[in-house]
């Protein structure tokens, strides 16, 4: 790993390079992973990280029986030797004192966080007995699993063999779902994840509040660090004067929630300046005319009023974009509920990329590829008798990935049918969803409330059952068949032994299948049978796998121009500018700006986002990583901290437009944002007692999101809909 590369990593994000110092690995050191230890007494074990979805390859040292360090695998193109800092700090969350470590059943009402220590021979029966007289009252199809990452896999196999499709992760409804929908609307594909953006190459890089450095997935921070070491142009448009914003050429300090019309202005200047690339539009697009028709009133100077965006760096900037496509990445972004017309706004995203000719050509989206790994050869599901509750009558004509929201919405009201028992999978619903007093109301209709975790989070207090995992270091999963820039196939396999009565996700799910009478679901014994038998059937070697953590295979071509295949999946197998399935479905063609709603006077609209050392609320009782940073700030605008008497370092607590009261934070007092808006990195204000050294830290934006919009194409959640004031606090 060159030197420089790897500082300028480091200086892109705004993080203490203190753990991540220790990353980067040598090739020398891969020749010890074979998992035995060698005469140094280290043992080193090939594994995926877990701390957050990037699944990046890592190499654990284990010294006298101890988890000593955690560095990339150089092999690994996802993390390319290096991990983030908070991949190294995932030694903290094996050492963690606050972690689960034995099932625990409810004593006391739900919510009061009393249970009793029982056996998991003693919990899986109890919650066995609990489904199957849940099945006979009201169907299978009443028990839903929420489930977020890879160590799901097993507990959807079970639920699915068990007879409901209820099945749902917030990575879909509050995370990427507006995206994946705008994109395949456009070009009939999602952009996945790792998204297929082909940042490394990018002339011109443009971030939509893709806040690259703070939102820390490594491989595109990784690639953002290189585009900008050569100089690429970048051009951020922020309300905060994000990390990224600090390396930008332009920053755009745009009116929040009017991003909509900012990108119609810039297409407009694109077409009535013909600077869009005519070829590759006219080879590939659908409907072009009626688009342009479309476009003709959003002139930069119709935005300017909506964005707060000069039409002359309206201009400047969509000439620059121009200048370098078809190597121009307009970034689609990830986290993209937002304001409540996100799909259409992602489509938008899509509709630029497209004038710009960037997607299938260098410099802009890759065309992915992956292993072929055949599923295994499990006995066919029963036909669930219903179909999926969340989103009834095909409301959300777009949406498909099922609505975590939508099953929320079922069990609260019934409604097209009783949804009686959650498992909860690896996902803090109480943080992940917008309003906590829904899906309190909602949790308070369940006959059953399991939740799988490593620690006692918010939703864990809720349970009437809950059941230790053992942390991604000390188990297996299912292969990470990747779909990336080059395929690959990786494996998690366990470093160190669980310290207390953890067990990983697919004992579970299998003792779970046999109790509910489904032993033919799960024709293997062990794991590294399950494991062992896909990697056979891929042709591959299983031991090659063990030793190394992943193996690669041949590449493909990336672009267009390389013989990737121009084929858009959508019905035209066009590009399409102007849709027709939207226009039939009874929505804009081609997208329109609506103007966000204001909040009460004298409010700041609440925004958040991400911290280099955390992911979402699942780090903080993470002792390394929470020594870093332990409690957010509220950024605020100088000079409206001025004006409230407030400075920085002052205590406030946020209340919101309903009267939610936040935790008490410090404010910082910063040129870095609008006067209209205040900004909290998201996760922090834990609640749940059990979480002793995150409880009452910092404050949650989650109790305060007690709003929400609701894309009416695909059900989306939008969060950014929210307006606090600010209060003195006492010092806590
Ligand atoms: N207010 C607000 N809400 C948001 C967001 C936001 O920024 N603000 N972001 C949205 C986005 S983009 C996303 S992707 C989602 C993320 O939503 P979630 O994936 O639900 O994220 P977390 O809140 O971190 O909850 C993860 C839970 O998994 C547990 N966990 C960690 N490791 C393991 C493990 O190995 N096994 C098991 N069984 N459990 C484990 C953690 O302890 C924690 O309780 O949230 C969405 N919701
Ligand atoms: N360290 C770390 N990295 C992560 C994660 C993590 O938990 N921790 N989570 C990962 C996941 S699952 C996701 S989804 C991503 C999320 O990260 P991103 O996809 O980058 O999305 P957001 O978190 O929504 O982005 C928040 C940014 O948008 C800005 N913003 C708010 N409103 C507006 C607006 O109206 N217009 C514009 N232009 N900008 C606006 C905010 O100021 C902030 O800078 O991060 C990923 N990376
Ligand atoms: S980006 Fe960081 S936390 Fe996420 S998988 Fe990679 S090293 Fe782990
Ligand atoms: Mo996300």
């Amino acid at each position: 790993m060159p030197e420089l590369s790897r500082r300028r990593f480091l200086k892109i994000s705004s993080a203490s390079i203190v753990t991540a110092g220790a990353a980067g690995s040598s090739l020398a050191a891969l020749a010890r992973t074979s998992g035995a230890t060698g005469e140094s007494g280290l043992r080193q074990v090939p594994t995926f990280c877990d701390i957050c979805f990037w699944k990046c390859g890592c190499i654990a040292t284990v010294r006298e029986g101890r988890l000593w360090k955690l560095e990339g695998n150089p092999l690994d193109p996802l993390c390319r030797g290096r991990l983030c800092p908070r991949g190294t700090g995932g030694v903290g969350a094996l050492t963690d004192p606050d972690r689960l470590r034995t099932p625990l059943i409810r004593t006391q009402e739900r919510g009061a966080e009393k249970w009793k220590e029982a056996t998991w021979e003693e919990a899986l029966t109890h919650i066995a007995e609990k489904m199957k007289k849940i099945a006979a009252t009201h169907g299978p199809e009443a028990m839903a699993l929420f489930s977020h990452g890879i160590g799901g896999t097993f507990l959807k196999h079970t639920l699915k063999a068990f007879g409901s499709p209820n099945i749902a992760a917030p990575s879909f409804a509050q995370c990427r779902g507006p995206r994946d929908v705008g994109f395949r609307l456009t070009f009939g594909e999602d952009i996945g994840s790792p998204e297929r953006t082909d940042i490394e190459n990018a002339q011109c890089l443009v971030l939509i509040g893709s806040h690259l450095g703070e939102n820390m997935h490594n491989t595109q921070v990784q690639e953002f660090a290189t585009a900008v070491g050569r100089g690429a142009s970048l051009i951020v448009v922020d309300p905060r004067f994000s990390v990224a914003a600090g390396k930008a050429k332009y920053y755009l300090p745009i009116k929040p929630g009017t991003d909509l019309a900012l990108i119609l202005a810039w297409m407009n200047v694109l077409v009535t300046e013909k600077l869009y690339d005519v070829e590759y539009v006219t080879k590939h697009g659908h409907g072009f005319e009626a688009f342009v028709a479309a476009l003709a009133p959003w002139t930069p100077e119709w935005a300017y009023p909506e964005t707060g965006i000069n039409p002359a760096l309206i201009r400047a900037t969509a000439r620059e974009m121009a200048r370098y496509r078809p190597a121009t990445l307009v970034h689609p972004g990830r986290h993209t509920n937002w304001y409540g017309d996100d799909a259409q706004r992602s489509r938008a995203l899509a509709l630029l990329n497209a004038l710009l000719g960037s997607w299938g050509r260098k410099g802009g989206f890759y065309a992915p590829s992956t292993m072929a790994v055949p599923d295994y050869p499990y006995p066919e599901y029963p036909k669930a008798k219903r179909p999926k509750v969340d989103n009834p009558d095909h409301k959300y004509r777009f949406a498909h990935e099922t609505l975590t929201t939508g099953i929320r919405e079922a069990t609260l009201t019934g409604q097209p049918y009783p949804i009686k028992g959650w498992l909860v999978y690896a996902t803090n619903l109480l943080q992940a969803l917008p309003s906590e007093a829904e899906t309190i109301r909602a949790i308070q209709q369940l006959d059953l409330l399991v939740v799988i975790d490593v620690v006692p989070s918010e939703t864990a207090g809720w349970a009437d059952v809950v059941l230790p995992e053992s942390t991604y270091l000390e188990r297996h999963d299912e292969l990470n068949v990747e779909v990336f820039k080059e395929p690959f196939v990786a494996l998690r396999q366990p470093v160190i032994a669980s310290p207390h009565d953890q067990k990983p996700n697919w004992w579970i799910a299998r003792q779970l299948a046999v109790k509910l009478g489904l032993e033919s679901y799960y024709p293997w014994k062990d794991i590294e049978e399950y494991l062992g038998a896909r990697v056979k059937e891929a042709g591959l070697d299983f031991a090659e796998l063990k030793k190394h953590g992943l193996i690669r295979g041949p590449r493909e071509p990336l672009y267009f121009e390389d013989g990737a295949p121009a084929e858009f999946g959508t019905p035209s197998g066009k590009i399409e500018f102007y849709s027709n399935q939207l226009q039939q479905a009874g929505f804009d063609p081609v997208p329109k700006f609506t103007r966000p709603e204001a909040g009460p006077p004298g409010s700041f609209r609440l925004l958040f986002g991400r911290a280099p050392v955390h992911t979402f609320s699942r780090t903080h009782t993470n002792r390394v990583l929470s020594d870093m940073m332990s409690e957010n700030a509220v950024w605020v605008n100088a000079a409206a901290a001025r004006r409230l008497g407030l400075k920085s370092g002052d205590r406030v607590r946020l209340r919101n437009q309903d009267g939610v009261l936040s935790h008490a934070v410090g404010v910082k007092a910063t040129e870095r944002i609008r006067p209209d808006c205040v900004y909290l990195v998201h996760g922090f204000g834990h609640t749940a007692r059990g979480l002793r050294h995150a409880f009452g830290k910092g404050a949650s934006d989650a109790q305060l999101i007690t709003r929400y919009k609701v894309d009416p194409l695909m059900g989306g959640t939008a969060m950014n809909v929210n307006f606090v004031t600010l209060e003195p606090a006492e010092r806590a």
